[in-house]
């Protein structure tokens, strides 16, 4: 059977300098796929000329309402225990992220926690959060280890990340980061734990856990050379790379992560020039990322008219994460990636559906055109303007066909 959504605004994202609206008209999706849009008018002859007899369409009328592409979260942190509230009062008092992370607490606050944590907690608490992401919109999610720090505990992040997407039939991207923080095992010896980084993931990937590799390349994280060596092993694998990088300081990590061809380098509100010319020749993707900005109460921007004037893509993610993100609102990331960032709402938007497809490299979705996925958000609302301008509680998805 077909499906036609009918009587529908369309928001297709297929002319990239524009949304692409199409007032009252018609989306056919058959086995998965958009296999035809247009006018309502146009469906009767297009029915005829697809071959379809009437009576193989199942229509569905929409009633006005907006479709767009579903939401794409290409940058998550969704599998772990806990919280770090405590974390967060502590720097409301004065302390920062980086003296917390130094003094044993931070990231490998939320190891302990995650480690000591039975699957079972660890799936349920990853459920949920991804249901709050699809409960506005979100069809695929790029879901990150880094919270296990050793091989078992890795292997089983990334085990869960992929039940989420069975379990929610959704798209799960997984993203392997050891290289996140040191663990307690490795304490003072970085360079062993990229040597161990290196050696676990041929293994996980030949168990099909892998998608992607990452690091936290960063004065609290790891050098560029101990980057270079994790995407050394990464692409002996033929396995794409991404990058934390110049989030709290400028090291240089967007350079290297374009050296490698990198799909995504994320954060970047140390950005330098040169970093951004490679990422423009590699054609690497900048995802930025309000929640960490707005949480961490930075005040230094990314370089985003400069990004955009050597139209390097930007994407918009929620890094939910315990530590410097605690979000799962991706509308909100919408309207903070226009007020703090200045994102216009096309590009806000088209950050979390285009350019965020661009950003996991999937070709298959974040427009609505023949033959791509049908990953649809139906919305209550008029024109996609209005779902990057409320902030909080808005509830405005109305559907969302996940294929
Ligand atoms: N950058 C981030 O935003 C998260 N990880 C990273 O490398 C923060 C992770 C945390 O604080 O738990
Ligand atoms: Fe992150």
């Amino acid at each position: 059977m077909s499906t036609l959504y009918t009587h529908a605004k369309l928001a297709t994202l297929a002319p990239t300098s524009d949304w692409g609206l199409l007032d009252n008209a018609a989306l056919l999706v058959q086995n998965s796929r958009i296999a035809w849009l247009g006018a309502m008018a146009d469906w009767p002859a297009s029915r005829i000329a697809l071959g379809l007899q009437a009576d193989a369409v199942l229509e569905v009328d929409m009633q006005g309402r907006l479709i767009t592409p579903a939401l794409i979260d290409c940058h998550t942190h969704l599998v772990y225990v806990g919280n770090r509230a405590n974390e967060f009062e502590m720097r409301l008092q004065g302390a920062t992220y980086e003296e917390i992370a130094r003094a044993g607490g931070g990231i490998k606050s939320t190891v302990a926690a995650t480690r000591a944590a039975n699957d079972e907690q660890l799936l349920q608490s990853a459920l949920i959060r991804a249901k709050s992401l699809m409960a506005e919109g979100v069809a695929t999610i790029e879901i990150k280890s880094g919270y296990g720090l050793s091989e078992l505990d890795e292997a089983r992040s990334l085990r869960i990340a992929r039940k989420v997407g069975q379990a929610l039939g959704i798209t799960v991207k997984t993203t392997y980061l050891a290289a996140h923080a040191l663990p307690p095992e490795f304490a003072d010896r970085p360079d062993d734990y990229i040597s161990a980084v290196c050696e676990w993931l041929p293994r996980l990937h030949s168990e099909g856990l892998v998608d992607a590799v990452d690091a936290f390349c960063e004065g609290i994280g790891f050098s560029t050379a101990q980057t270079r060596r994790v995407f050394e092993a990464a692409k002996a694998l033929g396995l794409p790379v991404k990058l934390h990088a110049e989030q709290l300081s400028d090291l240089g990590g967007s350079a290297l992560a374009a050296s490698f061809g990198a799909m995504s380098c994320d954060h970047l509100e140390h950005l330098s020039a040169s970093g951004i010319a490679a990422m423009k020749s590699a054609g690497t993707v900048a995802v930025l990322l309000p929640g960490a900005y707005y949480f961490l109460r930075e005040t230094k921007l990314p370089p985003i008219q400069a990004l955009r004037d050597a139209g390097v893509p930007i994407a918009i993610a929620t890094d939910h994460n315990p530590g410097s993100s605690p979000t799962l609102s991706p509308l909100l990331m919408l309207s903070m990636a226009c007020t703090f960032f200045k994102l216009t709402p096309l590009e806000a938007f088209a950050g979390m559906t285009l350019q965020a497809s661009r950003a996991l490299g999937l070709q298959d979705r974040g427009t609505l055109a023949v033959g791509q996925r049908a990953d649809l958000a139906v919305w209550n609302v008029d024109h996609p303007n209005q779902l990057c301008y409320p902030f909080g509680g808005s509830h405005p998805l109305y559907q969302l066909i996940a294929s």
